[in-house]
């Protein structure tokens, strides 16, 4: 079996605890794709000290060299789209045409951020006295610890890592053990765009090396994208260790479908939002708002396009919906298919496991729709990550919003409607980071803000410009040159 180490300036580093985990496909259990390092201080340690010599350099090399070598790295994730688009595929299941465009995320940051570079605004601003010039440039921040999700293992890892060497921070980068081989081949194409030894670094393992990220002295800030279970954890600490923290955290994302939309779209779009990614992003269609004029004749198309759904292995070019990650994941969603049964829900169609002819080793479930379902409902409120929609009916405009409003997340929301007072009024009132119309809740693109309210987040945003607001501090300047000392506040006035 193929054994991969971590990634310490530059090199392929054997880990200090000689403890590996196995990578096994979702599609196929008895397709293990090798084995990771469970890292340890020791290991963590070593990729801290290289980013922290690294990063005396590196935050001193010219932002526009920077984005040069970030943009080397573009051209090269084009270079090897499709390979590692299969590579992403086999290990966390979703279908190619899928991780193809995760790549695509990482390709846009790449030349996004890399031309940011040339971008970093600052202020120039007036003195309140003579001979006075004051000013705000933006300063790199250090050590990065970047904790990432499996779902989308190069564009949200990407998101962050990118602007954080744009902005000349140096990264330790844990990925998630479930989607492990994808960060061997980020580190590969960061080195051969030309990025210096130490600047990235990658330390393979479970909660436990995220852990000793999160506590590591010298590492000034965390970006984590998880659980908000994880996520809430790791803000105590870092408000603890007075550590910069950003935050991209659960979803439970609503769809409303007004009685005067264009409802081919808003089938295809609740389709695409609720199963795309076997329903594994955090921005997923998971709550759908149905006006009560369409709510049955909806439902009945919707389950059809649902059963028609091809299953199977993501590499297969006929497969529209992959595996879900792992058996925690698959326990998780039949305990909810027992919840829905103990609520009494109505099952439209789905609410099991598949084990038919090609799935039998792969960890399927079949698209999951429950209808009727009251916002009281655990199914309503919590995060599945799974293939599971549920569906409730609405009213009116104010009724759909409502009920849309009624959940602990914020991070996306989407109506379909052709009246252009009920798009505006929902673009104002649904309570998200994210609000699409007439498109599904997910789609985000590399170069705009990307992030949520509530339970979703804490305030920040990673995506488009506002993501150097993360990965830099603000440093204001004073420049005196009357030749004498003005006092601020006393001498001018
Ligand atoms: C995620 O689910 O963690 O908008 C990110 C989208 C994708 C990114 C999802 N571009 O759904």
């Amino acid at each position: 079996m193929k054994r991969f180490e971590n990634y310490i300036n530059g090199e392929w580093v054997k880990t200090n605890s000689s403890k590996y985990f196995k990578n096994i496909s979702p599609a196929d259990k008895n397709d293990i794709i090798g084995e990771f390092p469970i890292s340890d201080s020791v290991d963590l340690d070593k990729a801290v000290d290289s980013a922290e010599l690294a990063y005396k350099v590196w935050k001193n090399t010219p932002a526009p060299k920077r984005g040069d070598i970030l943009r080397i790295a573009g051209d090269i994730f084009t270079r090897r789209k499709n390979e590692l688009a299969k590579i992403m595929t086999r290990e966390m299941g979703k279908p190619v045409f899928e991780t193809e465009g995760d790549v695509q995320e990482a390709i846009d940051t790449c030349y996004y951020a890399g031309s940011e570079t040339r971008r970093l605004f600052g202020h120039t601003v007036p003195s309140e006295m003579n001979n006075k010039f004051n000013m705000t440039v933006r300063t790199p921040i250090g050590i990065c610890g970047i904790i990432t999700a499996w779902n989308f293992p190069i564009a949200v890892p990407s998101w962050k890592i990118i602007p954080a060497l744009a902005a000349g921070n140096t990264v330790v980068f844990k990925p998630s053990e479930d989607a492990p081989h994808s960060a061997i081949i980020f580190a590969e194409i960061l080195e051969e765009a030309g990025l210096p030894k130490g600047v990235f670094n990658v330390v393979f393992g479970d909660g436990q090396i995220g852990n000793e990220i999160v506590n590591h002295p010298k590492i000034k800030l965390i970006g984590f994208t998880g659980s908000t279970e994880t996520g809430k954890k790791i803000a105590s600490k870092c408000g603890e260790l007075n550590k910069k923290l950003s935050l991209e955290m659960g979803g439970k994302n609503p769809q409303i479908v007004m009685n005067d939309a264009n409802l081919d779209t808003a089938l295809d779009g609740v389709l695409w939002g609720a199963f795309g990614t076997t329903g594994q992003r955090c921005t997923a269609t998971s709550r759908l708002i149905l006006h009560k004029d369409i709510y049955d004749n909806f439902i009945i198309k919707l389950k059809d396009k649902a059963e028609a759904l091809k299953l199977g292995d993501g590499l297969k070019s006929d497969t529209q919906m992959g595996p879900v990650i792992n058996q925690k994941s698959i326990d998780k969603i039949e305990k909810y298919f027992t919840i829905a049964k103990q609520e009494g829900l109505t099952l439209i169609t789905g609410g099991a496991r598949t084990t038919d002819g090609d799935l039998a080793n792969g960890n399927f479930i079949l698209p999951t729709i429950y209808a009727d379902v009251p916002e009281s409902s655990r199914l309503f409120q919590e995060e599945i990550f799974g293939p599971v929609l549920v569906i409730t009916k609405c009213n009116s405009l104010e009724d759909a919003i409502n009920k849309a409003n009624n959940c602990q997340y914020g991070l996306s929301s989407s109506i379909f409607t052709n009246d252009v007072r009920s798009s505006m009024i929902a673009m104002r009132e649904l309570e998200s980071g994210i609000t699409y119309i007439n498109a599904p809740t997910i789609g985000a693109e590399a170069h705009m803000p990307f992030g949520g309210i509530k339970g979703t987040g804490n305030g920040h945003r990673e995506g488009g410009w506002t993501v150097f607001d993360i990965f830099t501090e603000w440093k204001t300047i004073y420049i005196d040159y009357s030749g004498s000392l003005q006092r601020a506040q006393i001498d001018n006035y």
